[in-house]
């Protein structure tokens, strides 16, 4: 017999079960999603370039898509409840005088979500790349494969490939040492994948940068400081804020993934310290940001269930995804529960912050997380790879697992 305590329960739980969805051309279907339990869509316009208004018309065309079955003429279970990500222009990143238009075009965006009931919008503020890896196939113990961030591996390709100029000084020399032996060590194949893991652009662009044209998207970066970065933030947030929040919206900065300078770019958004300092730059609902664990979890020093216990009012999204430090600086992605996050504190908070919210009278108590990446296992591994860590069965295995920890949480806390 059912369990309904428990029936009830599964159906006020305090997430929102999503899943990032590249469109049409992603191997997984909506309807692989639907049958994931899922019921969030994390979804962007990709195929618009940065800096472009997204029209209502787009919009609604997409939204169409994601919530309508053409084949069964029925609804799907799906409605799409984050937008990941509406990217920020890189002029607007450097300060560039073209930052006014494209501020204003961000707007426009915004407010062509708000009408089509868009609200929670994902962006990030990382110079030139979006997330790096080293290794985007590394055999996990298991025979599964995860994407892994070598620290020695980035500095040879830092040095030996790119050779940055002054690269040398963001090192230590023994760090130098163990690059040039590593560097010595691979094959002109593995310098090869190692430069093409690396030099991934944009998510979901499916661009690769060429080493020509990364070094000069570093060189435009050459006078901007970590203090100009930030107050190129400034800029845009005392822009897009008040717009965000007369529209009833939620902006969320996604951390830096390392959450590390590399390749001597500035980095603002690695550590408790600097999401507090983004939050305080307007107080407001409409800013807020993106809790990713996967991000946050290679740097030691941040206390993952403290934040949320600290800043989880200001959180609108979460990407729950588990990291294995490796005492180097080096890292790879283990299992959603395995790994150096307490994923089972972490989502105690989560629950917590949830009720906190519910029993505020606040209606934004179901906040929407996604299982950020898989490993590639069982059938995956057979399928070609289009985006890499956006597996199925091995972001399914995470959801499947996140959903249980959550609903054994809130059982216990309710008991
Ligand atoms: C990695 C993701 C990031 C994230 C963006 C947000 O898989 O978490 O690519 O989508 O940085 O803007």
């Amino acid at each position: 017999m059912v369990d309904s305590a428990l029936l009830v329960e599964f159906n006020n739980m305090a997430l929102m079960q999503s899943w990032r969805w590249y469109g049409p051309n992603d191997i997984v279907s909506l309807s692989d999603i639907e049958q994931s339990g899922a019921y969030g869509i994390v979804h962007a316009l990709h195929h618009v370039p940065v800096g472009e208004v997204w029209t209502v018309e787009e919009i609604q065309k997409r939204q169409r898509i994601i919530e309508w079955n053409e084949e069964t003429q029925q609804p799907r279970n799906l409605k799409w409840a984050v937008v990941e990500s509406l990217n920020v222009h890189e002029a607007i990143k450097k300060g560039l005088p073209e930052r006014d238009q494209l501020i204003e075009d961000y707007k426009t965006s915004l407010q062509n979500l708000a009408k089509c009931g868009i609200k929670i919008v994902c962006y990030n503020f990382m110079p030139v790349l979006d997330w790096t890896r080293t290794d985007l196939t590394f055999t996990y113990k298991d025979g599964s494969k995860a994407l892994r961030y070598d620290a020695i591996a980035l500095a040879a390709f830092d040095i030996h490939i790119l050779e940055r100029e002054d690269a040398k000084a963001d090192y230590t020399e023994d760090r130098q040492i163990e690059a040039s032996s590593y560097f010595n060590c691979i094959t002109d194949e593995e310098k090869a994948l190692l430069t093409k893991n690396i030099l991934q652009g944009v998510p979901g662009s499916g661009d690769v940068f060429t080493i020509e044209d990364y070094k000069k998207q570093l060189a435009e970066y050459d006078h901007i400081s970590e203090e100009i970065l930030r107050e190129n933030l400034s800029y845009f947030l005392r822009s897009v804020v008040p717009t965000a929040e007369e529209l009833g919206m939620k902006l969320c900065c996604h951390p830096d993934d390392p959450p590390t300078a590399i390749f001597g770019l500035p980095r603002i958004v690695s550590t408790e310290t600097d999401l507090l300092a983004l939050t305080q730059t307007i107080d407001s609902p409409a800013n807020g940001i993106t809790y990713c664990t996967g991000s946050l979890g290679p740097l030691p020093e941040n206390d993952l269930p403290g934040i949320i216990e600290r800043l989880g009012h200001k959180i609108h999204f979460v990407h729950l995804r588990n990291v294995q430090r490796e005492g180097n600086g080096s890292f790879h992605e283990a299992d959603h529960l395995n790994g150096s996050v307490d994923m089972y504190a972490v989502m105690k908070a989560l629950v917590l912050e949830s009720q906190r919210r519910k029993s505020e009278g606040r209606d934004d108590f179901e906040i929407p997380f996604r299982p950020d990446h898989g490993h590639q296992m069982l059938d995956d591994l057979n399928k070609k790879v289009t985006f890499h860590g956006y597996s199925a069965i091995g972001r399914l295995r995470g959801l499947a697992e996140l959903r249980g920890l959550e609903l054994g949480i809130t059982h216990n806390i309710n008991s």
